[in-house]
């Protein structure tokens, strides 16, 4: 299916805005990446590492289809565990015996080779996995329940950081019946282990694993940087750190902001807060889950936020909560802030964009919170999630229609 089928070139770039070349050659620049696990910095870092080297587009088909089965065979691995033997088993009577070689690969423990990949179609395995009713009703029922607290379920730290990859699981699906290109690896959890960085004319850029063993490690990464871009993700509002399952992700989050803001290591940094994972939010809050943390007053910038399920409320109470409005002196040690949806190469852009100005402020905010930006299919998944609940709920009734005779 998705692999198989021709792809219509994709318009990224085209509409993107152009970085300009003076402006990378200007800056003499060292940057750093951090946030706590799970928070996007890997993702992040991937989509400027693409942009800076202009490389916005795969340069074939086959590098695209390559990434698109490695994230495919991850999900359906991910799904696997948390479905019981008895579903698993019932789908695989279900599946055709075309996709064997693909279900042998997946029971193996460890990770299927990168170089064999595209000889599998996980692809078409995950299409039509996903096709099953009896799947979706008991994906969408498991997956439901564990989410919210997701390391409070399941103790193994590992499995919860390769379940938050399920998070993405529908976007996955929606990308690949668009049929235009997208950035799997986006859509994926790699675990970041140790420093990684990428040199790009006079930018040097850094990511670093933060999960909190990883993060006794950054103290070496400092290096008088003059740029830190510091992520929070906007998702993690009803879940408990992978490490310890008591303590609040947002607690952590806030706690990690207000040191690296005012840490020594950092004070010649510009410091741009990077919210991530507004998609997510809007999802759970279309789910019914719900946030209270206090009145704020309500930032300018947040104007055409969209005020579906308190949404407007809801993102400036969670920006406000890291921004600490009453404290005008710490406010002021951080340069600027933005909310993007990371996965999408074009809103990283814009984000870039704006980090590459030293002189703009201008905060960012991802058109998925905006009136009349929703995309169609976005549009389209919501009507049917709308349904599939409705049909759950037994809350369909046939319509009857009454003729009056004269
Ligand atoms: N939908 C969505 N997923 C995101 C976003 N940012 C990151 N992710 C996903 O969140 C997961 C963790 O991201 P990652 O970059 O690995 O986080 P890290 O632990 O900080 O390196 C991955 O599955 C990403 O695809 C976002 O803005 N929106
Ligand atoms: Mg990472």
């Amino acid at each position: 299916m998705g692999s198989k089928s021709s792809r219509t070139k994709p318009d990224i770039g085209k509409s993107t805005i152009t970085i300009h070349q003076e402006q990378l050659l200007s800056t003499e620049d060292e940057w750093i990446i951090l946030g706590t696990a799970d928070s996007g910095t890997s993702t992040f870092y991937y989509m400027i590492e693409r942009i800076l080297r202009k490389n916005r587009n795969y340069s074939n088909r086959d590098e695209f289809n390559h990434d698109l089965q490695i994230v495919c065979s991850l999900m359906i691995k991910r799904l696997w565990t948390i479905l019981e033997e008895s579903e698993r088993n019932r789908i695989i009577d279900m599946i055709p015996k075309s996709f064997g070689p693909c279900l042998e690969n997946l029971n193996d423990k460890s990770n299927i080779d990168d170089s064999q990949i595209s000889e599998f179609d996980y692809c078409g395995l995950l299409m039509y996995i996903w096709n099953i009713p009896f799947f979706r009703e008991s994906f969408e029922t498991k997956w439901n329940a564990i989410s919210p607290n997701i390391s409070e379920n399941i103790k193994d730290p590992n499995i919860v950081m390769n379940l938050l990859i399920l998070e993405n699981l529908e976007e996955l699906i929606s990308r690949i019946k668009s049929k235009s290109e997208f950035f799997p690896m986006a859509l994926s959890y790699t675990s970041s282990m140790g420093v990684r960085d990428f040199k790009y004319n006079n930018i040097l850029v850094k990511n670093v694993g933060g999960s909190r063993s990883q993060r006794k490690k950054w103290i070496n990464c400092f290096n008088g940087q003059s740029l830190a871009i510091l992520l929070v993700s906007l998702a993690e509002l009803d879940q408990y750190t992978v490490e310890d399952a008591r303590t609040l992700r947002m607690q952590e989050s806030k706690m990690l902001l207000g040191e690296l803001i005012n840490s020594n290591f950092l004070r010649r940094a510009r410091k741009i807060v990077i919210f991530t994972k507004p998609d997510i939010l809007i999802k759970k809050l279309q789910k019914g889950h719900s946030i209270n943390l206090g009145n704020f007053k309500m930032r300018p910038e947040f104007k055409d936020i969209i005020n579906k399920h308190e949404l407007k409320k809801v993102v400036n109470s969670i920006v406000s909560h890291y921004l600490d409005f009453e404290n005008e002196m710490e406010f002021n040690k951080i340069h600027s802030f933005h909310i993007v949806n990371t996965t999408e190469m074009e809103e990283v852009n814009s984000v870039l964009e704006r980090i590459l100005d030293h002189n703009s402020k201008n905060t960012f905010i991802s058109p998925c919170l905006l009136n009349g930006n929703r995309k169609p299919e976005q549009f389209e998944r919501e009507m049917q999630e709308r349904l599939f609940w409705k049909c759950r709920e037994q809350r369909l009734s046939d319509v009857e229609i009454l003729f009056n005779h004269i």
